[in-house]
């Protein structure tokens, strides 16, 4: 099993530690430590849950003897894909503490992302819901344990059913805790999370303890939380924005609650914000505009909501602007990435800044470049490729040379792909992106992954995948295909997606058929080339 290791060159390493960015603590000491300061606060409420500081920090201890009692190991990777319920704390607070990595999966992955991560991170187990959303996820645990047989175990947050090899999360729960199990070290990998993917299929990220809380500890106290704070989970939970940007993780180190929103609509958040008091969520940017517009006929009291965040895409200044009036909010625009930097607008930010930029990085030790194709930094005010290095930015993704090569510089800058502008004040607004994923709704699709899945259609002779400016999604995808002899329909193309196993938001939202890429058919574009002029084609045709 390849070793999962994220390592910064002393140098850096050593000056993190000396300016107190990493602070040695570890996600099962800091549980532990507000368990003894907070014991009978609320940590977490979600479903039928309701669990003190206490409770969530022994409810972990069993779930890390039961996961050893099962047979698993530290070191060993396990990818996790639960939608937005309590048991996902005490299941990773026990992985963490038991030394075992989650490798986190995103609800909508099907069959196909869930087996490329559980056989890119060398997983063992996996761990699912029952179901959500009238999805059964035993099924498809079903169809991974056939590909994957290195997967031993599942863990079912409800009924396992028959499935072989399958715990319940009840069962883990009831575990008695034997010995103090030995303190993973703060500087090792504690959990994956994944990459959007701008070219082909996601890329595993490995985060340490000592970066990963920095990064939250430092984002809860720009946030101005406190054990007062109340957090709403809206997007689903394992996506780095809610986990980390302070996200839950940032206020069950402040001493604060989490609530779990079964689902974003504000049919179900809104009455959830006036029961529980809630101070501060966090979205993409189409959900902001669905909250706005239900705001104008709600009858519950959000009067409690203090800070609404709005990050993973673009927000338009036109909406930004009335976020605030509207829901009676402080906004926060919020551009983050799992590999690592994030930045925020602050509460001091005049207006203006708040409206119009995506925000400053959190640390003082994040450095940011902004070069341009050549890789010479472009004054303030320019737009460039955003680079950037710090002690919360990985410096490579696990067991891929290849997209290390790409994705980072020799002296270790990871490229984001995004083009900014950075203001004097440090402030950086967002004017697109160099790499061809498609950010729909604030889920980032690979063109390069759907028209692998297209490619392998009979009827298709050449496919190019490209986004397409949408009023509602921010971007939507749109796939360019050349038959092979005969034309088959639209509906055909979306159907074969799906029956590829793939996350629905990879669907094509539209498919358009032609008879050739280009007019100067040379054969000797590239494949961004391509889509810049298809892009543009379509973007003539709307107009
Ligand atoms: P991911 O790879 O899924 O972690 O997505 C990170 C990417 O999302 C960034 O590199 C940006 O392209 C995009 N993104 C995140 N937040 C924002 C934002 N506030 N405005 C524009 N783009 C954003
Ligand atoms: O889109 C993202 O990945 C993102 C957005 C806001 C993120 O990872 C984050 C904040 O931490």
């Amino acid at each position: 099993m390849v070793p999962v290791q994220q390592v910064w060159p002393e140098e850096f390493a050593r000056r993190y530690r000396e300016r107190g960015y990493w602070q040695g603590e570890t996600f099962g000491g800091f549980l532990r430590q507000r368990a003894r300061q907070l014991p009978d606060r609320v940590a977490v409420v979600g479903g039928g849950d309701r669990w003190t500081y206490a409770e969530l920090d022994l409810l972990a201890d069993r779930v890390a003897a039961g996961l050893l009692a099962a047979g698993l190991e530290a070191g060993d990777r396990v990818v996790v894909q639960l939608p937005n319920v309590a048991a996902f704390f005490p299941l990773v607070f026990g992985m963490f503490r038991a030394g075992i990595l989650p490798v986190f999966a995103l609800p909508a992955h099907r069959q196909t992302e869930i087996v490329h991560l559980a056989q890119r991170s060398e997983a063992c187990a996996y761990v699912i819901a029952e179901r959500q959303d009238g999805f059964d996820y035993r099924t498809l645990a079903r169809t991974v344990l056939a590909e994957v047989p290195a997967i031993r175990r599942v863990v079912v947050v409800g009924e396992p059913g028959d499935l072989p090899g399958a715990i319940s999360f009840a069962e883990l729960a009831a575990t008695t805790p034997g010995a103090p199990l030995p303190e993973p070290s703060p500087s090792a990998v504690a959990f994956m999370q994944i990459s959007g993917g701008s070219t082909g299929l996601s890329k595993l990220i490995p985060r340490t303890h000592d970066d990963y809380i920095y990064s939250f500890r430092a984002s809860a106290e720009i946030c101005q939380l406190d054990p007062n704070s109340v957090y709403l989970t809206v997007l689903p939970v394992a996506h780095n924005f809610p986990m980390s940007s302070p996200g839950v993780f940032g206020v069950l180190h402040a001493g604060g609650r989490v609530v779990l929103s079964p689902s974003p609509s504000p049919d179900v958040a809104f009455p959830l914000i006036e029961q529980e008091r809630v101070t501060i969520t966090g979205m993409v940017p189409p959900l902001a505009l669905l909250w706005l517009q239900a705001a104008a006929s709600r009858t519950a009291d959000l009067s409690s909501l203090k800070l609404l965040q709005v990050g993973g895409a673009k927000l338009a200044p036109e909406i930004a602007r009335r976020i605030g009036p509207t829901l009676g909010v402080r906004l926060q625009q919020v551009f983050g990435m799992a590999e690592g930097l994030v930045n925020y607008t602050r509460h001091d930010d005049p207006d203006e800044l708040v409206i119009n930029t995506q925000g400053r990085p959190i640390s003082p030790d994040d450095e940011v470049l902004v070069v341009d194709d050549q890789g010479r930094p472009v004054p303030d005010g320019e737009p460039g490729h955003l680079l950037t290095r710090g002690p919360y930015t990985i410096r490579g993704y696990h067991n891929d040379p290849g997209a290390n090569a790409r994705a980072f510089t020799e002296d270790g800058f990871y490229r984001t792909g995004d083009i900014v502008r950075r203001l004097p004040s440090g402030h950086l607004e967002v004017q697109g992106r160099a790499t061809d994923h498609i950010n729909r709704a604030g889920e980032k699709i690979s063109a390069e992954e759907i028209e692998d899945h297209l490619l392998a259609h009979p009827d298709v002779f050449d496919a190019a995948v490209v986004s397409v400016p949408d009023e509602y999604l921010g971007e939507r995808s749109c796939a360019f295909i050349i038959p092979n002899g005969r034309q088959p329909r639209a509906v055909e193309i979306k159907a074969w997606i799906r029956s590829r196993g793939l996350a629905e938001f990879k669907v094509p939202d539209q498919v358009v058929f032609v008879g050739e890429f280009t007019a100067t058919a040379v054969g000797k574009i590239s494949r961004r080339e391509l889509r810049a002029i298809l892009r543009q084609r379509l973007a003539e045709a709307d107009r």
